[in-house]
């Protein structure tokens, strides 16, 4: 079974950066790490906190979402401090596991209910108790990570399947549900069918 994926982002009206980030990172033999980070408040403060946590990320795919929050949350001390959602996939095994810490929105488009929950929290400044959910997916499903400069109305009104691609989905979902006063990003995950 294989994957696509897409994402879109755009600042906040009159801002040049955005404090939102995003990380999709194969890693081997069979691993996609998929985050999206919302750094608080905006501008280059929020941009650096989201992009540092991107870096932990980055710098360690395959660990295990609950250690990258914790990694995160170190790296994140003296920062604005983030809000962050991981999915980390076995591709092989059709797993998925989610991990998540404050306000990113997960709307997930499944033959057989996935609906993961974030835990209140700050990362950087307030790391509630972590909670790692765990999922088996299904060809065809598609999942979504959103910040909360976009619509949450988009979860009731498309149809995952109109786009052809999970780009052109990312795309539209910005194009039609940002809501201009915050930084706005939306990351897909789309497994064959
Ligand atoms: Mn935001």
């Amino acid at each position: 079974m294989n994957v696509k994926w897409g994402a879109s982002n755009q600042p906040k009206h009159g801002q040049r950066i955005s404090g939102d980030a995003y990380v999709i990172e194969p890693f081997s033999p069979h691993g996609l790490i998929v985050s999206l980070i919302d750094g608080l408040g905006g501008g280059e403060a929020a941009a650096h906190a989201a992009q540092s946590a991107a870096a932990v990320i980055r710098s360690a795919p395959a660990q295990d979402p609950l250690e990258l929050i914790r990694r995160s949350h170190l790296a994140l001390r003296g920062t604005r401090g983030a809000v962050m959602a991981l999915f980390s996939y076995n591709l092989q095994h059709c797993s998925v596991s989610f991990a998540g810490v404050g306000n990113i929105g997960v709307q997930v488009y499944s033959a057989v209910p996935i609906k993961p929950i974030s835990k209140n929290g700050i990362v950087g400044y307030r790391l509630p108790g972590l909670l790692k959910l765990a999922y088996s997916y299904s060809p065809g499903d598609t999942f979504v990570l959103y910040s909360d400069g976009i619509s949450s109305d988009f979860t009731s009104e498309i149809d995952p399947e109109s786009a052809e691609d999970p780009q052109s989905l990312a795309e539209s979902i910005l194009r039609h549900y940002a809501k201009g006063h915050d930084d706005a990003s939306v990351v897909v995950v789309r497994i064959d069918g």
